[in-house]
């Protein structure tokens, strides 16, 4: 027989033994077509991660069943919704979507208090809301809510499920996709997982990975990655009660899943189908490259990591097709592309890109990042970057140690001296970050700041420097231009947006001081607010007016970004500049229409070969930006200090 045969077999025989009644017939039909046309593709791949246990066409019964429950609870405006996305599904490479990311406390403090931040996220032209963890968790220390200890229930800080439903179909109403995590590769020791594993029950601690001693532990630790060696060292957590080492990656109370284990795949897929019904539009998938765990390796980015991603993409085409996925890989940029793709994750985060954007501000140079960007960036046309400066996490320097090798740079050093210089240490730095998990054995550090403190603006202010702050706000809109116009969404990241410098105070805070992350995890308050939509008439202090002035530039080019076409579903191409101090990527659409940007990362006016406008054709226009015409015989293009130009094609 052949393979093919056997799995609508297989299907056949899951259908006759489920029970649709519970279905209207209308879902009873859109149920059994979503499945005659993706159960083949879930079958492939849950059959090779489980297909060697016993019982492994019984969990893919219940997971069926799963499914079926889903479609059941989906609401009728998130149905027609699918209908919609499945006619048109490319929406995020519009050029009319940005996105932003922020903490429900630190904007709210409740989720009903965010109705009366619309009007501001719309001033900022948002259409993706990103709201971190918002779900029960641990009192105190929750590493920001990535504890989840009740995947069903808002934090009860922040309000209820209900209220989270409402402030989702109210942003849809404004055209604003809601974007929730979907923290899965562990649960907070809280959960009532955790719970039952902790009472002794046997397939509860199947849930996670349980040791009776060190030997099994001793065996993988000497290949993992330590993740937070400030606050812990290795992977593993002697818990008392049941007198077994735990797998926690992260902190010891975040117990990693066993996605052997098909009953885990399964019960997590019916909380994440419960997050896609509240009726999110992305699903970040946090920690993804960690699920899945192989003796031997650093147990990152596993080939059955991407299968397990497949399947779960599988299970949302059947029951939530509105739904995509958003990579969260802050890993090797070879390994970040490979999340990417129809069948896994359509959106990612752009960490390669991040990364190098700081690093052309401390060196000054574009080589790195010209490089990179022409080796990583292009991926398939039916997915897209979400292209970021910041975010609540710390800065890792995630380049390629080959690509910079052919550069003549060396990555470990390099990476001392991008540390040395955020942190500050550096003679002549402009930055004030902070050094981040600092490993005791070999000196690594990662850098926590936020995108205004680590721009030169806060030691600026310090030293009364006007040139400073004017040098620092030019900084920020350089870095966010890029990510509004190299190709995918850009995501601001809430608080940089208005320039806010760290925030010292979590070192006063319990339970968050031994975390250096929470420096830049900063409130915008509704004083914030009104500075930054103008309603504030008396005179304004320097570091006001260098807020309101990266608020301002941010919102015209986001205006430049939705006006032009161009900006959305339009091919990249990263040119040579000419110049190591300017970065330069050209932008062309299905229509033929082009942009040509051209950036200058040194506070030195800089100037590039006018050859370059050639890639514009015959006729290059104007700079969006200053409204400069650009005649096409220039023999050279002068840049001022981080000047940036956004040259249309006529
Ligand atoms: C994520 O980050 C979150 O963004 C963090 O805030 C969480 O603490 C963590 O997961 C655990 O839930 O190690 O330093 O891709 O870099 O997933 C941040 C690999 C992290 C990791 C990333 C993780």
């Amino acid at each position: 027989m052949s393979y093919a045969a056997d799995v609508n077999v297989c299907l056949d025989r899951i259908l006759e033994s489920t029970d649709l009644s519970g279905l209207t017939k209308k879902d009873a039909t859109l149920f059994t077509k979503r499945l005659e046309a993706h159960f083949p593709s879930l079958f492939e791949k849950y059959t090779y991660v489980y297909g060697h246990q016993y019982d492994c066409y019984y969990h893919l019964q219940k997971l069926v069943e799963t499914l079926r429950d889903g479609i059941k609870k989906r609401k009728p405006a998130l149905k027609k919704l699918d209908e919609n996305r499945l006619k048109s599904p490319l929406w995020y490479r519009d050029e009319n979507q940005v996105g932003l990311a922020c903490y429900v406390d630190l904007m709210g403090p409740t989720l009903n208090d965010l109705h009366k931040r619309i009007p501001y996220y719309k001033a900022l032209g948002v259409t993706y809301l990103h709201l971190m963890p918002l779900y029960d968790a641990p009192a105190g220390d929750s590493d920001g809510g990535y504890a989840v200890s009740d995947y069903r229930k808002v934090n009860p800080i922040l309000g209820t499920t209900e209220d989270l439903e409402k402030l989702a179909d109210a942003l849809l109403k404004e055209g604003i996709n809601l974007v929730l995590d979907f923290v899965f590769n562990h649960t907070s020791d809280e959960h009532r997982w955790a719970k039952a594993a902790l009472e002794g029950e046997r397939q509860y601690q199947n849930y996670y990975y349980m040791y009776d001693d060190r030997t099994i532990p001793d065996q993988y630790e000497q290949t993992l990655r330590e993740i937070f060696p400030q606050v812990r060292r290795g992977s593993f957590t002697f818990n008392e009660q049941m007198q077994k080492w735990v797998w926690t990656t992260f902190n010891s109370f975040q117990w990693d899943l066993n996605y052997s284990n098909p009953e885990v795949f399964n019960a997590i897929t019916s909380e994440m189908l419960f997050l896609a019904n509240i009726g999110s539009a992305a699903l970040r998938l946090d920690a993804l490259a960690f699920i899945w765990k192989e003796m031997g390796t650093n147990c990152e980015n596993q080939e059955k990591a991407h299968v397990l991603i497949q399947a779960f993409t599988c299970c949302l085409e059947i029951a939530a097709p509105a739904v995509v996925f958003k990579s969260e890989a802050i890993v090797h940029p070879d390994e970040v592309n490979k999340y990417i793709g129809s069948e896994e994750c359509k959106l990612s985060y752009n960490p390669l890109l991040m990364a190098l954007l700081w690093n052309s501000l401390a060196t000054r140079k574009t080589r790195l990042l010209t490089r990179s960007m022409q080796k990583s960036f292009p991926i398939a046309d039916d997915c897209t970057w979400v292209n970021y400066v910041r975010c609540h996490d710390d800065i890792g320097w995630t380049f390629d140690d080959n690509v910079a090798q052919e550069l003549g740079i060396n990555g470990h050093d390099h990476r001392f001296f991008l540390n040395q210089f955020f942190t500050g240490r550096f003679e002549g730095s402009f930055a004030n970050g902070v050094p981040f998990a600092e490993n005791p054995s070999n000196g690594d550090c990662r850098v926590c700041g936020s995108l205004a403190s680590l721009c030169g603006l806060e030691s600026a202010l310090q030293n009364g420097d006007s040139k400073g702050v004017e040098e620092a706000v030019s900084r920020m809109l350089l870095l966010y231009g890029i990510t509004f116009s190299i190709g995918g969404i850009p995501l601001l990241y809430s608080s940089d947006e208005i320039a806010k410098l760290n925030d010292y105070s979590y070192r006063d805070d319990e339970t968050k001081q031994h975390d250096d992350r929470w420096v830049n995890r900063i409130a915008v308050t509704p004083e914030d607010i009104s500075l930054a939509m103008g309603e504030v008439n008396r005179e304004l202090s320097q570091q006001e007016e260098a807020s309101v002035n990266v608020f301002n530039g941010l919102q015209r080019m986001l205006e430049i970004r939705k006006n032009n076409a161009v900006f959305g579903k339009a091919k990249t191409f990263i040119l040579e500049a000419s110049n190591q101090h300017c970065f330069a990527f050209l932008r062309e659409n299905e229509h033929g229409e082009k942009l040509l940007v051209l950036s200058n990362f040194s506070e030195y006016p800089q100037q590039v070969d006018g050859e370059i406008l050639t890639t514009l054709g015959r006729n290059p226009g104007e700079d969006l930006l200053s409204n400069m015409h650009f005649k096409g015989d220039e023999s050279v293009i002068t840049l001022r200090p981080f000047q940036q130009l956004w040259i249309k094609g006529a």
